[in-house]
């Protein structure tokens, strides 16, 4: 005989497998923004790869519309706690704007926002099918406080990696850390290990 009713047990939290430590389950896709919802038309939108050198390949919204465009269907955790699992997007594989790009010298990315926000991830949480410039969630355009028109979706890192606005990232041979990670979230984010702060 148990302790719990076979309910109460699959409600418990650490019962679903799918949870990392520490989170629990949402359904209402919260929004968390360091500063004002940047408004930014299709036509004015752009995304820079970048290295040391300068601009390494640039897109429009056109160019990106006219990448291969996958559905992503990912749970996400937020470093507040939440986890909201299924959620469906669909956007343009990483692997496939770094296309053609020798990244054997730059081991370190910055991703770059419309309104300053910046995040530092590894190339190698970038590349291998694990992260997307997203643009649509849910069947609809992505909305502007989720980070429309574009943000990065990097789903197997806590959220704040997955820059809202997303304007540009830039290649470096470096490490550096962005605007959370100053202040002291960790530097690399797996919610399974729950790298919270550093
Ligand atoms: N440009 C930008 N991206 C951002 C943020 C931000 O303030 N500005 N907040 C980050 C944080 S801390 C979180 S938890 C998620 C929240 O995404 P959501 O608002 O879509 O839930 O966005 C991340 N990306
Ligand atoms: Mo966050």
């Amino acid at each position: 005989m148990g302790i719990f009713s076979p309910g109460f047990v699959g409600r418990r939290r650490d019962a679903n497998p799918l949870l990392p430590p520490g989170q629990y389950e949402v359904s209402n896709f919260p929004v968390l923004s360091a500063g004002p919802t940047p408004k930014i038309k299709l036509d004015d939108w752009a995304f820079s790869l970048r290295a040391g050198n300068g601009d390494l390949k640039a897109w429009s919204w056109e160019t990106l519309m006219g990448q291969p465009i996958e559905e992503i269907t990912v749970d996400l955790h937020c470093v507040t706690r939440w986890s909201q699992f299924g959620m469906g997007w669909r956007g343009v594989s990483l692997d496939v704007l770094l296309d053609g790009v020798d990244t054997s010298t730059t081991p370190y990315a910055m991703a770059g926002c419309y309104g300053g926000y910046t995040t530092n991830v590894r190339t190698s949480d970038l590349l291998g099918g694990k992260a997307w410039i997203a643009f649509e969630f849910d069947g609809k355009p992505l909305a502007p406080e989720h980070g429309g028109p574009a943000r990065l979706l990097i789903p197997h890192l806590y959220l704040w990696k997955s820059a809202k606005w997303l304007n540009s990232l830039t290649m470096m041979d470096h490490h550096e850390l962005g605007f959370w990670e100053m202040y002291g979230y960790n530097d690399i984010g797996d919610p399974w290990k729950e790298e919270r702060y550093s």
